[in-house]
């Protein structure tokens, strides 16, 4: 197998776009890329400040890269969710976004959401009904409200996320399968910003996770390699091996499946006088009249406070 650009060894061969690419031009390909996805989607602008969601995986660091060497003015925020697990899981992916930022000169803030706001992720999910079993949906609202308010804080016009095709199309799956319409709705390449909701992209959406893995190897980017301690058993892991199955009959599968949806959006399907658009929360359904959440300012569709708060008043309430 050769690459296609100079005809040296090639080192990945992307089917579903029938290209070979070697260790020089593979990396090139996927900064201009990049490049077209923010564009076609309008994602930002040159002269956006972008704040990149670093988690210390392959994929945000990779995106961070990739917006760095492209030009724009990109901060990161990592949030310190105080994941143990028994390989010290969130100190050591800070440690990674740490070197990375550090190595480039790049900006870093840091959320520790224990120092914040009194209490470990796992800790708040140990008390709290919805997370006795498994922290992740009291982890994905905390992140939700933290990067938001980051961005708000931070003055940035975007706040972007290393969600790559696999971790889209597995959503897209799951979402499919119950019909969750309100959420088929609101998956798109970018939200547009809404009442104290900042504008939210994912610039890596159409490439597949095994492509940023071999641009984080070929830029020399350290990343955490050990998978969150809790992500054993979810769902969208069980959806991404269905999907890898049907793309290694059918190459291109999964990225056809996430295009054809994405276009038959534009034709109108999953529109908004589907009564049930309401039940996604994240920016806020279209239409949808927002309401300021009392104790922390930020934006939240039930009048009183946001869910986050509520959480950690609760919270508080029962460990005082
Ligand atoms: S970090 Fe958080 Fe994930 Fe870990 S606790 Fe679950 S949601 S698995 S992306
Ligand atoms: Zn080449
Ligand atoms: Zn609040």
């Amino acid at each position: 197998m050769i690459c296609r650009k100079c005809g040296d060894k090639a080192v990945i061969n992307m089917r579903q776009h029938k290209l070979a690419l070697c260790k020089v031009h593979f990396p090139k390909w996927i900064v201009a890329h990049t490049e077209r996805i923010i564009n076609i989607y309008r994602m930002f602008k040159q002269t956006d400040r972008v704040l990149v969601a670093v988690s210390g995986g392959k994929d945000s660091l990779a995106l961070w890269d990739i917006l760095w060497r492209l030009g724009y003015q990109s901060d990161g925020v990592y949030i310190g969710l105080g994941i143990d697990g028994g390989i010290d899981y969130s100190n050591a992916s800070l440690r990674l976004v740490e070197k990375f930022a550090d190595e480039r000169g790049l900006t870093l803030h840091t959320v520790n959401v224990q120092e914040k706001y009194g209490q470990t992720v796992p800790e708040i999910a140990h008390r709290s009904a919805c997370g006795r079993e498994k922290p992740c949906s009291v982890c994905g609202l905390t992140k939700r409200y933290v990067m938001n308010l980051s961005a708000r804080e931070g003055r940035y016009d975007v706040l972007v996320t290393g969600h790559n095709l696999d971790d889209e199309a597995a959503v897209l799956l799951g979402n499919t399968l119950n019909w969750r319409t309100g959420y088929l709705h609101r998956q798109r390449p970018v939200l547009e910003t809404k009442q104290g909701f900042v504008r939210k992209a994912k610039p890596l959406c159409r490439f597949y996770e095994r492509e940023m893995a071999v641009y984080a190897l070929l830029r020399g980017i350290e990343y955490m390699q050990a998978e969150c301690p809790h992500a054993v058993g979810a769902k969208t892991i069980y959806y991404k091996e269905l999907l890898n199955k049907l793309e290694s009959d059918r190459p291109g599968a999964k990225l056809s499946f996430y295009l054809s949806f994405l276009q038959a959006k534009e034709k109108g399907f999953f529109a908004l006088n589907n009564p049930v658009v309401n039940l996604s929360k994240e920016n806020g359904a279209d239409g949808e009249k927002l309401n300021i959440c009392p104790s922390c300012g930020q934006p939240t569709s039930v009048p009183g406070e946001c869910a986050f708060c509520r959480m950690i008043i609760i919270n508080k309430l029962d460990s005082g």
